[in-house]
């Protein structure tokens, strides 16, 4: 059975290149004729691991190209995903299993939702993946991809591929608390390293704010029914600060390179979910405006 890859970004490609090195059947879906063109003349991927670049010649096609899809990983940004399935869905064989690599909450909720027919796996990745260039992609950091699906903890035989291509995975039979400390640890570090302009370690000098935040963020995931996420979050946050101390976060390099942020699938998830609890917490919210509004004026999407 082929995986089709959706989205030949940094983690699609990521994934991909690791899958067809170990000889699994892969397709990379790619979203219109002209980026099909340029792979065809980049002559496949190329994945670059501990500075040395190995090419690997994947075959590709277009959304609308013919053959059922019964493996789908969803490797785009959190808002793109569900339109870029929405493409390939005609496709989609009735039992179809569609793993979703997107960071934050809410846009895997809606896919899942939208195609209840199909199985979908939540992923949470900690590896760590840019592209160079086009179809150039740097593996820059080791780590875990956690899968599992919220209605059904039975895990896939196929986990066995992921081994065998060296992706490193562990099933989990509480992917959304997973999910849920990565958003709450993703809230409490990225968007005060956009407002204050700083690398993660530079946020020791705005300890009581990371703290403040920390302990809203714990309120919240305690209110929505994840109070095992929300141990000892101030703890973890500043172990991942000093773990991270010299690194800009992800929504840091988002907005320097101009790039739209996810910021509506982690605070804007946040602070809905804090509606719908009908909880108040004025500092995430007032968090939530801040960043907003730099973005507007850095001629960002704010949500
Ligand atoms: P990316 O921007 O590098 O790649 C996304 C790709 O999806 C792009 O190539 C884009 O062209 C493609 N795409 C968008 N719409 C498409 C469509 N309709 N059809 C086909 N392709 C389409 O993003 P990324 O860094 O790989 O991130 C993907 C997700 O993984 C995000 O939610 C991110 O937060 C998460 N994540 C990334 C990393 C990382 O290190 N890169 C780590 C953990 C989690
Ligand atoms: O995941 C991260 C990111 O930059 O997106 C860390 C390093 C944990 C900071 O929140």
């Amino acid at each position: 059975m082929s995986w089709h890859v959706l989205g030949a970004g940094s983690l699609g490609s990521l994934w991909a290149a690791r899958l067809a090195r170990a000889g699994l059947p892969v397709r990379l879906i790619l979203r219109n004729p002209q980026r099909l063109a340029q792979y065809r003349k980049a002559g496949g991927l190329s994945l670059i691991e501990h500075g040395q670049p190995a090419r690997y010649a994947i075959p590709a096609e277009l959304p609308d190209a013919p053959g059922a899809i019964q493996r789908l990983l969803v490797a785009c940004k959190a808002y793109d995903a569900e339109a870029a399935i929405a493409q390939v869905a005609a496709r989609c064989a009735p039992r179809c299993e569609i793993l979703l690599l997107q960071n934050g909450l809410g846009s895997q909720q809606a896919i899942a939702a939208r195609w209840p027919q199909a199985r979908c796996i939540f992923v949470s990745s900690t590896e760590g993946a840019y592209r160079e260039d086009d179809f150039r992609v740097v593996f820059a950091g080791r780590g875990q991809n956690w899968l599992g699906d919220p209605n059904d903890a039975v895990p896939p035989a196929w986990l066995a591929e992921l081994d065998q291509a060296g992706i490193a995975q562990n099933w989990s039979d509480d992917i959304l608390a997973r999910l849920w400390r990565k958003l709450a640890l993703n809230c409490a570090i990225n968007p005060l390293t956009v407002l204050h302009d700083c690398r993660n370690g530079e946020l020791r000098q705005h300890r009581p704010q990371v703290a403040a935040l920390c302990a809203e963020l714990g309120e919240l995931l305690a209110a929505s029914g994840q109070a095992a996420a929300a141990q000892g979050l101030e703890s973890e946050t500043w172990r991942v600060i000093e773990a991270t101390a010299a690194n800009y976060s992800s929504m840091h390099q988002d907005v320097r390179l101009g790039r739209r942020t996810e910021i509506h699938y982690l605070l804007g998830h946040a602070c809905a979910t804090a509606d719908a609890l009908g909880l108040r917490l004025p500092r995430l919210r007032a968090l939530h405006a801040q960043l907003r509004a730099h973005l507007r004026r850095h001629g960002l999407p704010e949500d």
